[in-house]
């Protein structure tokens, strides 16, 4: 697969791309990723890529010229067509089953939008997938971009290694994980459940699933209702 992202802050992606397991995926050559300055696409002399609303108001609007030009020059950089993805609070709200449709995708092309926001036009010429991750504000879309990145790359196959899959974890199953313990057995006081000292594997698996239930009910009974 092979991920762009177009942000004024590349700086701010390069560390978490190069790092645990997206580090590795790429160093392995399951993942590409490239991270374009979105300010090398202004076209005035002070390099602007954002100017005032129409209309008035606060804060500053990303500009259509800068962000077309860089989408249609990254794109021609590989023939591989690119799922378009822009980052913003007012998105489709991420889910495991979007990250999951996302990692089949050849090709993923990411822009970060700071300021107030994208000119309307920027949404309705280019037509991506607008994705937040959550009910919270943050000043720009790159934390977003980590955190889509890590989500889909850690499910292309060879990604997470020597382990079976990704697909018994929380979520992918519509509950919430097990407790999971370590050494030692007793650590001030508080002691490691019996059972999965036991060496019963039917009865672990069995207080897991339990255990896995009990959790979900009391801390999201929205995933059971699904
Ligand atoms: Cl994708 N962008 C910004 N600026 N804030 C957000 C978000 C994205 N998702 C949740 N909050």
């Amino acid at each position: 697969m092979r991920i762009d992202v177009l942000t004024l802050f590349p700086e701010m992606l390069e560390p978490f791309c190069s790092a645990s397991i997206v580090g590795r995926a790429r160093k392995a050559g399951i993942v590409e990723i490239v991270c374009t300055q979105l300010r090398d696409f202004a076209t005035d002399k002070h390099k602007s890529v954002d100017d005032k609303p129409f209309g008035g108001g606060p804060g500053m609007v990303l500009m259509c010229g800068p962000v077309f030009d860089a989408v249609e020059h990254v794109e021609s950089l590989d023939p591989r067509p690119a799922t378009r993805i822009v980052l913003t609070p007012q998105g489709e709200t991420l889910t495991q089953r979007t990250v999951e449709s996302l990692a089949k995708k050849p090709r993923l092309l990411i822009v970060c939008g700071h300021y107030e926001g994208f000119d309307q036009r920027i949404l309705d010429g280019l037509r991506p997938m607008e994705i937040s991750i959550g009910d919270y504000v943050l000043s720009g879309g790159e934390p977003a971009a980590a955190v889509l990145i890590d989500a889909v790359v850690r499910l292309l196959p060879g990604a997470l290694g020597d382990r079976t899959s990704a697909d018994s974890e929380s979520f992918a199953g519509n509950l919430l994980e097990y407790p999971q313990y370590t050494r030692p057995r007793e650590f001030r006081g508080m002691c490691v459940p019996d059972v999965l000292l036991s060496g019963d594997h039917g009865r672990i698996a069995g207080w897991r699933r339990e255990q896995a239930e009990l959790r979900t009910k009391a801390r999201r009974p929205d995933l059971l209702e699904k």
